[in-house]
């Protein structure tokens, strides 16, 4: 929209704390709002006011899937999932650490002895389970952590074997450190345990998850569920820290989206295919498919191009996102 972003309401969920105590401020000069409130989002208003991301900004054309249209040929050309790789990159300008985190952090990968190769795990529960997503058993993480060392050794021979623990579910450590013995674990139990209940969202425990987002992304190869917020997080932070980390993370539940997007995760066709049942659906190459968020591990989508739908071989498609015209600045 080419206008000025300002935060009004600064407060994070963790005991009140404030965007710029723990995240340096958008913009060190722009950081006042004039009082007066426009609502709507007319051009010709001063001052718009825009709301979380699951309600006004959705209906906007640069909300997920979009990408700006100028950087999207160049980024499908080194990068398997364009969104990922766009979110990201606002991300690690959006959440550039304030020096007190930053310390934080640092003194953690030191406490911790945190070295590479290392694989993350984040193992999602507490209220979680409730109503929001199923429980994996911690084999499941580990069954995954397994297939990426047995396929670093390939190349690497011996790798001894590093895990990173990050959880809301502190009885995980003891159960990895019994069931795996050939398996170096660290991550800190403390942060564990205030991380869920009557502690969860005081500001120690604001600490505790910014050390663990900052270390699993910094993990070679991350195991989670994409249905946690944290996961997906993680996700596209990775993508600032790499070429393409698009396969860096392995998720036991749903495939990657945004927030808010809707029935949109996409594709685009590399190889044709012709149905062989009225189950399937055929695809020429350079189709669109739209598969919704939800479902995309039944690899059931629409056509865009055809208007057919039904299921379709995931591995003749890329991933892809849509293409936007963003402000493109050419004045700056
Ligand atoms: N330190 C730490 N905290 C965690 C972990 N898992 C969950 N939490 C805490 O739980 C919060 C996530 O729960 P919510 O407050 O519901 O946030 P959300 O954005 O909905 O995230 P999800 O529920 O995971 O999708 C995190 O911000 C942490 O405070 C973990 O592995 N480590
Ligand atoms: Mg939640």
């Amino acid at each position: 929209m080419e206008r000025t972003l300002v935060f009004s309401d600064s407060s994070l969920n963790y005991a009140d704390t404030r965007w710029d105590e723990v995240f340096q401020p958008l913009s060190n000069t722009c950081s006042d709002l004039d009082a007066s409130d426009f609502p709507g989002a007319r051009r010709d208003q001063l001052v718009v006011r825009l709301g979380a991301a699951r309600g006004f900004l959705a209906h906007t054309p640069f909300h997920p899937p979009a990408v700006p249209a100028d950087l999207l040929p160049t980024v499908r050309l080194f990068h398997g999932a364009p969104l990922a790789w766009w979110v990201g990159q606002v991300l690690s300008y959006l959440m550039r650490l304030h020096p007190r985190s930053d310390q934080l952090v640092r003194a953690a990968l030191r406490r911790l002895n945190f070295t590479r190769p290392i694989v993350g795990i984040h193992v999602r529960r507490s209220d979680k389970l409730f109503h929001e997503a199923e429980y994996h058993a911690v084999d499941e993480y580990m069954a995954a952590v397994e297939d990426f060392y047995e396929t670093l050794e390939i190349t690497n021979g011996g790798v001894a074997r590093k895990i990173y623990v990050a959880t809301d579910d502190v009885s995980v450590f003891d159960e990895i450190n019994k069931k795996y013995p050939d398996y170096t674990v660290i991550g800190d139990r403390n942060i564990s345990s205030r991380a869920s209940g009557k502690t969860k969202y005081s500001k120690e425990a604001l600490d505790g998850i910014l050390v663990d987002i900052h270390l699993l992304s910094m993990c070679d190869f991350v195991v989670c569920t994409f249905s946690s917020n944290i996961c997906r997080l993680v996700y596209e932070m990775m993508q600032s820290l790499h070429v393409d980390a698009s396969t860096r993370v392995t998720s036991l539940d749903w495939d990657y989206g945004f927030t808010g997007m809707r029935k949109l995760r996409l594709y685009r066709v590399i190889l044709q295919h012709s149905a062989r049942s009225a189950e399937e659906m055929n695809m020429r190459r350079g189709d669109i498919i739209a598969v919704n968020f939800y479902n995309a591990t039944n690899n059931y989508g629409y056509n865009l191009n055809t208007s057919e739908s039904g299921y379709f071989p995931i591995f003749k498609t890329v991933e892809d996102a849509k293409s936007v015209p963003f402000p493109a600045y050419p004045y700056v």
